[in-house]
């Protein structure tokens, strides 16, 4: 929307090329391939980092494929930047998976960092190599750690999709949801809208940190900042069901599975520092974000 050119990177492993507005530049490839993030970065003034395998489900079955594509897909991607010879700002997506099952709610960005899940173990080590990036290649980078995003265009057919997409288009066609456990587990949910408003806050503020380096005097940019991106507000997963059921203006049909093995009772994260360093403003509420996700679904087939 600035005019600018994009590039995207992409193996399409869940996206759609379809998504792609006309004019953006698509290069099909692998994240942890050093030819094909070369042929990706070069020559860019930015970068979003947001490829990874989010399925926490996945880093169970397949350890070390995940561990390939989240870890050393980051790593090859902050070597190519540091080629550039110039400063390239990188904004990269970590998760709140990185704290685990924390004790003291909502969770600030100090709070411990003790990941249960491979997934999370790796996004940590995102992180860790961020300061890396920053401190001894001079890549400047902002890390965000995203709690439950969800949005239009979320694909509700992989088994490991969001649990918005899913009930959402389980109470289009008519049919039941599935609550795995009593549903009384919570999550932070917020819409991809106010991501990318983030992701755009955390480019400028990278930029900007840039630009003060060049000039003597001005404050320099802490090493590698990260930030939680979420609305503070937790919603269990049984009133998210009932919610979307009305909206839907049908009966909720909820059936109970057993719980998820190993599963995060509550996620909730606190979004104050985001609002004061990136100047966040209030997100979508879960009721308006709910409805677009339901309006792009569109009537039952
Ligand atoms: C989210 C992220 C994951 C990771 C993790 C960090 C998604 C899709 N996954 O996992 O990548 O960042 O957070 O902690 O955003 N549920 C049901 N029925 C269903 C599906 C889900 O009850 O059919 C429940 C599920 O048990 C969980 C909640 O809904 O309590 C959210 O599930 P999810 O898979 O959308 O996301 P989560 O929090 O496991």
């Amino acid at each position: 929307g600035e005019g600018r050119a994009v590039r995207v990177l992409d193996a399409l492993s869940t996206g759609l090329r379809a998504n792609l507005p006309p004019g953006v530049e698509l290069i099909e490839g692998d994240i942890a391939d050093p030819a094909a993030v070369e042929a990706a970065v070069a020559g860019v003034d930015g970068c979003f980092h947001l490829a990874a395998i989010a399925s926490v489900a996945r880093g169970v079955e397949d350890w070390l494929g995940t561990h390939r594509a989240n870890l050393t897909g980051t790593i090859t991607l902050f070597d190519e930047v540091r080629r550039q010879q110039r400063p390239v700002p990188v904004i990269y997506a970590s998760s709140a998976a990185v704290y685990g099952d924390c004790a003291d709610l909502p969770i600030t960005e100090a709070a411990t960092k003790r990941p249960l899940s491979a997934y999370g173990a790796d996004k940590y080590a995102c992180e860790l190599h961020a300061v890396v990036a920053s401190h001894v290649h001079h890549v400047p980078t902002v890390g965000l750690r995203f709690f439950n995003v969800y949005g239009p265009r979320q694909d509700p057919r992989p088994p490991y999709s969001g649990v918005v997409s899913i009930f959402c288009e389980r109470v289009r066609r008519g049919a039941a949801i599935d609550i795995f456990g009593d549903g009384g587990q919570t999550r932070d949910f917020i819409t991809v809208a106010d991501v990318v408003v983030a992701l755009r806050a955390a480019q400028g503020i990278a930029q900007g940190a840039v630009t003060a380096r060049l000039s003597p005097g001005t404050p320099v940019f802490p090493d590698a900042p990260v930030f939680n991106i979420c609305t503070g507000i937790a919603t269990s997963v049984i009133e998210l069901a009932h919610t979307i059921a009305t909206l839907a203006g049908v009966p909720a049909e909820i059936r109970h599975a057993p719980p998820r093995a190993g599963e995060i009772r509550h996620s909730v994260g606190s979004p104050d520092l985001a609002r004061q360093v990136l100047g966040l403003t209030r997100p979508e509420a879960l009721r308006d974000g709910l409805r677009r996700v339901l309006d792009w679904l569109g009537p039952p087939d």
